[in-house]
């Protein structure tokens, strides 16, 4: 249950990866040779590549990271209710879920180890086993993603456990206490993260307490973690400033409520429909889709040109063109600077299906991480590269010259050495 197995499956994605990139391949040149392969009728090998590529797009390996507290394994519990892995919700305090297994992480209710967990989001169907191309205009989250899930501690002393995990991670979800905001070890941990370029999502927990501050928060992650805020979700207090019951989607403009139990039961609501029972929250959601377009619109191209197509409407533009542009500035280097921020009270069960979506969504799959780099005696590449070999050979000549390099001094030292004799020798 520890990060081993998940960094098996990981070198398993990247070594495919990898393997396919060695051929000079990419998954679309690999479409296109299956095709020619069956046309010769014998459609095995590539068929099989063709698979492993869909596979490995439909795989997401995150991590979970944050202060001390902030919620994780709470929220990483109700991740595997919600998935079908659990039957039964644990909680920490009562020492009783799934990441959280050493006695000692039980009696004193909290993380100590990185542990990983694989389920799948959306849950497998029957019919899942068939990778089928994804429709456009599709979300990513319409079909099963195999997630390889590490809940991380947030205790300082644990520090190497988050370090231990961030190498192997292609995204992760930073979760913030909504009353207390960006604490130290968020800091902390988000610059680790920002070494390792690993694509995070934000996702503000707790909104169900006493003194939960969205906007403080959000304003937080502006000026402490240093990026821009993509707000994609606002809260919902009940009439305004009542209890939180729910959250209001600013890329689907819709509002979702959930019922009281165990989250499953989730009521939603269109802009129309929400504009008659929450008008003041509805209003608010129109400014959030507004400014969401507009901040994705002065980092992508491809939305400048989407707002256009949809003649200017900021409420036009359809929901999977903004998750794509929020991807490919989540992926993209300069892009880093925003910062995708959800909503929610994981312990209250509220918020954390929309926030499995937006793992699946917008979080890069393994062949989309960029590679980790590598160093053997002073060389440093890709790990392609040293699967390839072709670090060790550099290596190799490294040493080589080196060797070279010092023969050639100890040859000049001896000469000079056998002059000084014969000088000495001189009458
Ligand atoms: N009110 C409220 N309490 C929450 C919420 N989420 C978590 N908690 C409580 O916060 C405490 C800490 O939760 P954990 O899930 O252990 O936090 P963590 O981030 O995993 O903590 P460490 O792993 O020790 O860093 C527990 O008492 C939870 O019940 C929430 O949404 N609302
Ligand atoms: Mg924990």
């Amino acid at each position: 249950m520890v990060a081993a197995p998940l960094l098996r499956a990981h070198q398993a994605a990247r070594l495919q990866s990898v393997s396919m990139s060695r051929l000079g391949l990419n998954p679309h040149v690999i479409k296109t040779a299956a095709r020619l392969h069956l046309l010769r009728g014998s459609g095995f090998s590539t068929s099989a590549s063709k698979w492993q590529a869909e596979v490995l797009d439909r795989t997401r390996n995150i991590g979970i990271i944050a202060h001390i507290d902030a919620g994780k394994t709470t929220t990483t519990e109700r991740m595997l209710y919600y998935s079908g892995f659990t039957r039964r919700i644990g909680d920490v305090d009562e020492g009783s879920t799934v990441t959280d297994f050493l006695p000692a992480e039980r009696a004193r209710g909290i993380t100590i180890q990185s542990a990983a967990i694989t389920f799948h989001w959306p849950p497998q169907t029957a019919g899942d086993g068939n990778t089928t191309p994804q429709e456009p205009q599709t979300p990513r989250s319409a079909s099963s993603h195999t997630v390889n899930l590490i809940d991380t501690p947030g205790h300082a002393d644990f520090t190497f456990e988050v370090m231990r995990s961030l190498r192997i991670l292609d995204g992760a979800v930073c979760i913030l206490d909504g009353v207390a905001g960006v604490e130290a070890q968020t800091e902390k941990v988000w610059h680790q993260a920002s070494t390792y370029r690993i694509p995070r999502i934000v996702y503000v927990n707790k909104l169900d307490r006493d003194g939960a501050a969205f906007g403080r928060t959000v304003r937080e992650v502006a000026s402490r973690l240093g990026g821009w805020p993509a707000v994609c979700q606002i809260p919902w207090f009940e009439g305004g400033n009542g209890r939180f019951i729910g959250i209001a989607d600013a890329i689907n403009l819709q509002g979702l409520r959930w019922e009281e139990g165990d989250g499953k039961s989730v009521k939603m609501f269109n802009l129309e429909q929400l504009a008659s029972e929450e008008p003041q929250l509805a209003q608010e959601l129109k400014r959030a889709r507004i400014a969401l377009i507009e901040l994705l619109s002065e980092h992508d191209e491809a939305m400048v040109e989407k707002f256009f197509d949809c003649e200017e409407d900021h409420l036009a533009v359809p929901a999977n063109d903004i998750l794509e542009s929020l991807r490919r500035c989540l992926l993209e280097e300069q892009g880093r600077k925003i910062i995708p921020i959800f909503a929610g009270a994981s312990f209250r069960n509220i918020g954390v299906q929309p926030l499995l979506d937006a793992v699946t969504n917008l979080l890069p799959s393994p062949p989309e991480t960029p590679e980790p780099e590598v160093s053997i005696g002073g060389v440093k590449g890709g790990l392609r590269h040293l699967l390839s070999g072709d670090l060790l050979v550099e290596q190799g000549e490294k040493a080589a010259s080196a060797k070279g390099k010092q023969k050639k001094k100890s040859a000049i030292q001896a000469e000079s050495r056998h002059a000084i004799e014969k000088l000495q020798a001189a009458p």
